[in-house]
Order: C-alpha cells, then sequence, then structure tokens
C-alpha cells in the first residue's frame, strides 16, 4: 500500500523545542517508520512554513530581511529534525519556487468554479508603518469597558470580542503609532457552498471524537473567508501586485507542493502524482489540536474545489499539548530546554522514547525531568537495556556467545514464546492505530516478560548441572529471540539503539530496511555470533543531574519574570451598604470537572459542587490555570448571579479571582466543605 504521512510545516520563525515534537512530529516518524517496516511504499514528507505576517514582523525585528530569517530557522530546524533523527523522505519549504505554481493553480480552479469573491472593506493601515496589520498586531481601547490595552480580537479586562476596527484609538501593538481605516479590496473563499459536502465526507470517518466535533462545529459556521493580504511576502495573487496569499492558503498545498520537490529530487518529477493523485494512497496527516480545522475543513475543501482528484486526508491524528513541568515551553519566559545542552548530555532516542512513551494522544501531557530520569533509568536501563545486557553476557560465558540450538519446549517456553508473539501483535496494532504511548508500553512489557522468563528458568543453576544443557539453550535462544523481537518493537522509536541491539545479535544489515513480519518469523539462525562484549545502550541518570536542571530551568525563568506591572490600579469602587451587600451569595464551591471551551483561549468549563447541587460555570481563567491542576480544588463562587451564555454554555455563577493587569489567581479554600457561605 502506498502511504503519503505529512507532519505540519512548522514556521521558520524560531527554534523548534520538545514540546513541538511531541504533537506532530514524532508520532508522525514513528508511524511513518513502522509502516514502512510493514513493506508499505511511504512518503513521509514535512518542511517549512514560511510566509505569514507573524515572518515578516519577528524578521523585522530581528533586523533581518523575511528571507534571511526563514533561511536560517530553517536551516535550524531542519538540523533539529536531522539530531532527533527523523526519517522524512523530504522536507521541504514553502519558499520553493515551484510552491508558486502550484498555489496559484489552487486558486484558479477555486476562481473558474465562482468560489472566489472579491470584497472592499476597510482595514487597519498604520501610515508610519506603511502597512495593513492583521488583529493580532493591534491595541486599542475596548469599546465595551474603555480598557485601553484591549487586543485586536478580544479584550482581556472584560473578554469582549469585537472587530479589530471597532475599537477606539487603535494603535500598532509594535511601534505604537495610530491607525487608521483604509479601504482594501480582497478575495474571499465561498467555505460556505461545502458545507454539505464537508459534513458528508466528516461523517463517514471514525476519527478521533475530539477531531470530528470540533470540525463539525466549524463547518456549521462556515463563512466565506479573505484567503488574501496586502504584503509582499508570501505567494503572489495572479492580478493583484499588491497582495500575496494567507498564509493558511499556501501552507496546506505546501504538502502537495513538498511531494513534487521530492519527486523532482528522485530525478522523477512525475512521481507526486502516484501519491497525491492515486485514490488508493492512504493520506495520514499528523498534527496538533490547534491546526485541526485548517485540516479537517478548509484545505479538504480547497482540495474540493479542484479539477484534479487530490487526496482528502484519510486519517488526521491530531495530539494535545505537551508541557514543561506543567507550564507550556517558553523561550521568552525563560521556560525552556536547552539543547544544545541537553544533546551534550543525553541521547535522541532518550528524548525520543521519553516523548513517545508520554504522547499527548488524548490530553495535554508534559515533559518532567524526574519522569524523564524514571524513563531512562527504570525503563529504557532497567527494563529494556538490563535483559538485553544479561543475556548476552550470560550467552557468552554459558554459550560461546552463539546462538545455541532450541531444544524440544516446555509448557514455561511455550507460554513465554506465545506470550511474546501476542506482544508483537499488540504493538503493531499500537503504532497502526497512532497509539505511540501504548506501543512504548507494550516495548517495556516485553522486556519485563524476557526479564521474568529468565529470572524463572535460572540458566545459571541450570549450568552446573550437564544434564540441563538442552534448557539452557533453549531457554537463551529463546531469551535472543525476545532481544530481536525487542529490537523490532524498538525500531520506531528508538531507531539507533534497535540497531544497536540488532548488531549485537550477529547481523549486519539495517534493521529499518527489514520487513517486520520477516524479522519476526525468521529465527536467529543456530550458532550466530553474538556480542562478546554487549555494548550498554542507555547510561544511568543519576539525581544530582536532575536536580541541577530543574534548578537551571527555575533559575532562567526567575531571571526572565517580568518586574510586577506598577501602573494602573482599578479605580475604587462607591461606597455600598451592608445591606447591599448581604445581598451576595458566595460559596465554597468544589471544581468537579474542568475542560477548555473549544475555540476560546481564555475560557473553562467547569462542573462544580455545591455540597448541595451541582452547577455549570464558564470562567476566563484558561491562561493562567490547566484544567487538570483545578479538579478537586475549592473555590469561591458568586453563587446568586444571573445566569450568562459564554460560547454557547450557560454559566451559573461566577467564580472570583483576583487581578492585576492580565495576571490573575484564584483564592482556594483549604478545609471547609462546598456549600461554605462566604460572608
Ligand atoms: N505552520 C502552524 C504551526 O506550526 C502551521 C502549520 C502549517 S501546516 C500546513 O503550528
Ligand atoms: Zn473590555
Amino acid at each position: 500500500m502506498k502511504i503519503l504521512i505529512t507532519s505540519a510545516l512548522p514556521y521558520a520563525n524560531g527554534p523548534l523545542h520538545f514540546g513541538h515534537i511531541a504533537g506532530a512530529y514524532l508520532p508522525g516518524d514513528c508511524y511513518a517508520r513502522f509502516e514502512r517496516l510493514k513493506g508499505n511504499e511511504v512518503l513521509y514528507l514535512c518542511g517549512s512554513d514560511e510566509y505569514g505576517v507573524a515572518i515578516t514582523l519577528s524578521a523585522d525585528l530581528a533586523g533581518r530581511t523575511p528571507k534571511q530569517h526563514v533561511d536560517l530557522f530553517h536551516e535550524i530546524n531542519k538540523a533539529f529534525f536531522e539530531k532527533l533523527e527523523f526519517s522524512f523522505d523530504h522536507y521541504s519549504r514553502t519558499t520553493w519556487p515551484g510552491h508558486v505554481p502550484t498555489v496559484q493553480s489552487f486558486y484558479r480552479d477555486l476562481a473558474d468554479k465562482g468560489l472566489i469573491e472579491e470584497k472592499v472593506e476597510n482595514h487597519l493601515y498604520s501610515e508610519k508603518e506603511n502597512r495593513f496589520l492583521a488583529d493580532r498586531y493591534v491595541v486599542g481601547t475596548c469599546p465595551k469597558c474603555g480598557y485601553q490595552e484591549a487586543r485586536g480580537d478580544e479584550c482581556q479586562s472584560c473578554a469582549a470580542s469585537y472587530e479589530a476596527t471597532d475599537l477606539k484609538n487603535p494603535r500598532s501593538k509594535l511601534t505604537g503609532s495610530p491607525l487608521v481605516l483604509k479601504p482594501s479590496n480582497h478575495l474571499y473563499l465561498r467555505f460556505d457552498h461545502f458545507k454539505e459536502q464537508l459534513t458528508t465526507w466528516i461523517q463517514s470517518k471514525v476519527w478521533k471524537e475530539n477531531v470530528v466535533n470540533f470540525a463539525m462545529r466549524y463547518i456549521e459556521e462556515l463563512k466565506p473567508r479573505a484567503i488574501t493580504r496586502d504584503s509582499e511576502w508570501g505567494v503572489p495573487v495572479p492580478g493583484m501586485p499588491d497582495k500575496v496569499f494567507y498564509v493558511w492558503f499556501d501552507a496546506p498545498i505546501g504538502y502537495i507542493s513538498a511531494a513534487k520537490e521530492w519527486a523532482v529530487k528522485t530525478g522523477k518529477p512525475d512521481r507526486w502524482e502516484d501519491y497525491w493523485l492515486d485514490e488508493k494512497t492512504k493520506l495520514v496527516q499528523f498534527i496538533g489540536k490547534d491546526n485541526i480545522p485548517f485540516h479537517a475543513v478548509f484545505f479538504p475543501a480547497m482540495i474540493m474545489g479542484q479539477n484534479l482528484p487530490y487526496k482528502l486526508p484519510d486519517e488526521i491524528p491530531a495530539n494535545e499539548f505537551y508541557l514543561l513541568e506543567g507550564r507550556q515551553f517558553s523561550k521568552s519566559e525563560g521556560w525552556t530546554i536547552d539543547l544544545e545542552d541537553f544533546f551534550t548530555k543525553y541521547t535522541p532516542d532518550q528524548i525520543r522514547y521519553c516523548v513517545a512513551a508520554n504522547a499527548p494522544e488524548t490530553s495535554d501531557s508534559e515533559f518532567s525531568w524526574k519522569d524523564f530520569q524514571m524513563r531512562c533509568n527504570a525503563e529504557l536501563l532497567g527494563k529494556f537495556g538490563n535483559f538485553v545486557h544479561r543475556v548476552l553476557v550470560f550467552a557468552k560465558q554459558q554459550c560461546n556467545s552463539r546462538v545455541p540450538k532450541r531444544g524440544e519446549l516446555h509448557e514455561v517456553d511455550k507460554k513465554f514464546s506465545q506470550e511474546m508473539n501476542a506482544l508483537v501483535a499488540t504493538a503493531a496494532l499500537h503504532f497502526e492505530g497512532f497509539s505511540l504511548r501504548k506501543a512504548s508500553q507494550t516495548l517495556m512489557e516485553l522486556s519485563h516478560l524476557g526479564n521474568v522468563y529468565f529470572d524463572m528458568k535460572k540458566p545459571w543453576a541450570l549450568a552446573k548441572d550437564p544434564a540441563s544443557r538442552e534448557s539452557l539453550d533453549t531457554c537463551i535462544a529463546l531469551c535472543v529471540e525476545c532481544i530481536k523481537n525487542l529490537s523490532l518493537l524498538a525500531t520506531p522509536i528508538i531507531p539507533h539503539s534497535a540497531q544497536k541491539v540488532w548488531e549485537m545479535l550477529g547481523f549486519t544489515s539495517t534493521l529499518a530496511k527489514g520487513s517486520w513480519k520477516k524479522i519476526h518469523e525468521t529465527p536467529l539462525p543456530t550458532g550466530q555470533h553474538l556480542a562478546a562484549d554487549p555494548v550498554p545502550l542507555f547510561r544511568k541518570v543519576e539525581d544530582a543531574e536532575i536536580e541541577e536542571q530543574i534548578a537551571k530551568l527555575h533559575a532562567m525563568a526567575k531571571l526572565k519574570e517580568k518586574p510586577m506591572e506598577t501602573t494602573s490600579y482599578e479605580a475604587m469602587k462607591e461606597t455600598i451598604s451592608f445591606e447591599q451587600f448581604d445581598k451576595v451569595d458566595i460559596r465554597v464551591a468544589q471544581i468537579l470537572e474542568a475542560v477548555k471551551v473549544p475555540k476560546s483561549k481564555k475560557l473553562l468549563k467547569l462542573t462544580v459542587d455545591l455540597g448541595f447541587e451541582k452547577r455549570t460555570i464558564v470562567s476566563g481563567i484558561a491562561l493562567k490555570y490547566q484544567p487538570e491542576e483545578l479538579i478537586g480544588k475549592k473555590v469561591l463562587l458568586l453563587a446568586n448571579l444571573t445566569p450568562a451564555t459564554l460560547m454557547g454554555i450557560e454559566s451559573q455563577g461566577m467564580i472570583l479571582a483576583a487581578g492585576m493587569g492580565s495576571d490573575l489567581e484564584l483564592p482556594m479554600i483549604q478545609h471547609l466543605p462546598p456549600g461554605s457561605l462566604v460572608s
């Protein structure tokens, strides 16, 4: 089978870190490696996303031209993936000249079908910067509450959402220059025309529930969307000299251009068609959850409007976010891992395994240094490495470092062999089903199974009695089989270590180029030379170095901490009487459930217990609190507030929080039960 695998194209706008690889990248690479072993014709593509306003602005700030900027980060990110042994067949970039005709032909097909409309509207323009500004680069005074630093899309003070053109005194976030309204014409793609076709298509998929639900909500609200921008940095729009295509219009087409560039590179320029235009190809697109609408709705609609029969995605494994010690990775806040330092101490396989074992598949997950140490020591070294090592050392002493001849299998041996085969099959299902976490777990289960069998058979005791020779040989023959299967299961996740193990079993070939089925089913040849001096696969990670890393992380974060904004205290409100205050009913409420409200950065939906009843509350605390850290906490609820509907959810009360500027903090109750009255 042909399988076309893509991982979201990262912006060439800054260096990638481990938080990025957990979602769209490592799961994609492990899947690609597995499917190649299964004998499928895999084409695994990725590349830099190099256009967009964000890039022009960062480039400006850094004193580079956009081209210099993307050249720099394209190379840095490409090298990062290479360092981590990613197996892309090609790592392209959207500034590749062949991308332009591909994007323009997408546009022409849509225009020919009458799906593109031109409209003139007012947009915010900076005369000083000589450009139109996207919403996120605009600040101004909130039209609802008068907050002076309100953002272009929503007010962080009163949570109102509005059009940036509704702001009073709009200014550029970067230069502070005043903005004026200026008419500009743009092309709009009539996404609304695809509602029905998209609905039928999505409903035929058995994807993760969050992907389908999220996509369906988008489809219901589909409107025409602007696909052009006033900029010089981007794919030119035919016939509109000062416009380029919006980055989310060109970037997904980048997946197609990447295949074209790959085909050119292989010397057969038409080969991309075998993947993109063949109905029988399976298209699997790995993305992070924030990219769901673009991959499950907008790009499919663009494809539906093409003359060529481009593949629609068959699978969109979308993963959640990966945090660092409970907080989002953030370079500017010093909350990050210094990669250069990391790789002087640890190996790519250690981080690959740690991320795989914790992949954020069903909920956000995190990297923590303690967990990393545990994964390295207790699992990679303690289970996997230890088994390989003890078996090979024993085989050296007792079998002259050769694969012994298997004798008659007894019940325990048969049982071991069966369980081993079952785990290999289970691992394959997990890899196939995009469950990298479970595949990693199965690798450890197989190591554990080997260790338990070895301990039970006690070959060292058998060695003392010549009559037990056959039993000893059988035990070691099965143990080296187990090592072989371990290397097979390990290779998609930790390819370097897997290859080392493979070579210690006496093979000279490249494991990754082998066949899963053949390797699994063909026993090691009797008499094959095993490594006499097994090389250690993993080193122990000491407590002291982990303490040091944690201390360094906190020190770095402290250093970057912004000084308290001393500016504006909210003005005191007018005096009220006790009677007025007494009407307020504030209760201790225990949080039972907390989930993010889709499409909102700030809102969480909470289920709280008041002792005598449960309520649903929508609260604007998502920027500060992760849902999981709130579960079980007791907070204060304004309980007799008229219910209000936020993002379609009725909020039956309001959680009380202290706030300063854009920062906030929840007061928490330690001992009193839910329902307690605050007075
Ligand atoms: N560059 C966003 C991101 O890196 C975007 C993905 C494009 S995929 C076509 O998350
Ligand atoms: Zn406001």
